[in-house]
């Protein structure tokens, strides 16, 4: 607590890999930190760095003015937070597992039924990285209870509040799972494909980031296609992008690596032209993306 003022209270419950991580940055930022985890003894460093262990789950509910969930998924939490001896009446739970947007909305109404104020979050980092500015952690619900926790939620990485729907953390949550798997996938198929000529992984990694950043700058622009609906060829059309796409499955298949990825992305290219758009630009896959299937 380098500045002295006064730190807020603050319970973590839920000590696995990354309970822990949150309740560590707690207390190195100076906030009185108690936390409460079904298996007591992952507690035990905890402790020592100076949290409090509670006695029970209600017990830590009632200890901070802000209750941090982390546990494996939304039906953990309800069982523990909906036991016997627990009120979460008054309380700011701030429940950071991993879950669905449907499943976040309904533990904000049921957390309102209680009479607590609810935020749902999502932790896009990894365990070390908590409490350093690369922890990525995403926040929504109602502004006021962001703000009032804003500064000790800050102890955890670099937060942002997304909006008043306590769905869109975890929206946000899968569709950065959507981008990462992606990137990877491509990375992994572009890497297997190489390999049948005796490049390693490592050698196309350098190509492959390069290629990463140059698509990534294409967003921003893209974005402005699909937002207003219109989608002008100004470098490629899809018809010229679903023949590449062609390419890419038959070297696949004439080598011998797994063809199926490819696959599913020239039939979606070739549902786009069959529906007339193929003189447009690839943004255009929206379309297909945003339709029901699979
Ligand atoms: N670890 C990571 O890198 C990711 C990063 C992105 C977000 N996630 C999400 O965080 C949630 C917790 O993940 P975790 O890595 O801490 O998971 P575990 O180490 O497996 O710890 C799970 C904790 O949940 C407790 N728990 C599970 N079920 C119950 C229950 N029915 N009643 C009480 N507690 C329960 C478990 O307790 P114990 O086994 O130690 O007694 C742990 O405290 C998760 O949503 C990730 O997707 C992490």
């Amino acid at each position: 607590n380098k500045d002295n003022a006064p730190r807020t209270p603050v319970s973590v419950i839920g000590l696995g890999l990354m309970g822990q991580a949150l309740a560590a940055a707690f207390l190195r930022a100076g906030h009185p930190t108690t936390v409460w985890n079904r298996t007591a003894s992952k507690a035990d460093r905890l402790v020592a760095e100076g949290a409090r262990l509670a006695p029970s789950v209600g017990d830590a509910v009632a200890a901070g003015s802000l209750t941090v969930v982390c546990l494996t998924d939304y039906q953990a939490v309800r069982d523990l937070l909906g036991a016997d001896g627990v009120d979460p009446d008054g309380a700011t739970l701030v429940n950071l597992t991993s879950g669905d947007s449907a499943q976040a909305r309904e533990a904000a109404r049921w957390a309102g039924q209680r009479g607590a104020r609810y935020l749902d979050g999502a932790i896009m980092a990894v365990p070390p990285a908590i409490g350093t500015a690369e922890a990525m952690i995403l926040h929504s619900g109602a502004e006021a209870d962001f703000q009032e926790h804003e500064a000790a939620l800050g102890a955890l990485g670099t937060v942002t509040y997304l909006g008043a729907d306590h769905g869109l953390a975890s929206l946000y949550d899968v569709a950065g799972l959507a981008m990462m798997w992606s990137v990877l996938n491509a990375w992994l198929q572009g890497t297997a494909l190489l390999r049948t000529a005796g490049v390693d992984a490592g050698t196309f990694a350098p190509f492959a980031r390069q290629i990463a950043a140059g698509v990534a700058e294409w967003l921003p622009g893209y974005a402005e296609q699909i937002d207003s609906g219109s989608f002008p060829a100004e470098v490629s059309a899809l018809e010229t992008d679903a023949r590449a796409m062609a390419h890419l499955v038959e070297e696949s298949e004439a080598v011998g690596v797994n063809a199926e990825l490819p696959k599913l992305i020239k039939a979606m290219a070739d549902r786009a032209i069959a529906a007339g758009h193929g003189k447009e630009q690839y943004p255009v896959l929206i379309e297909e993306f945003a339709k029901p299937g699979g």
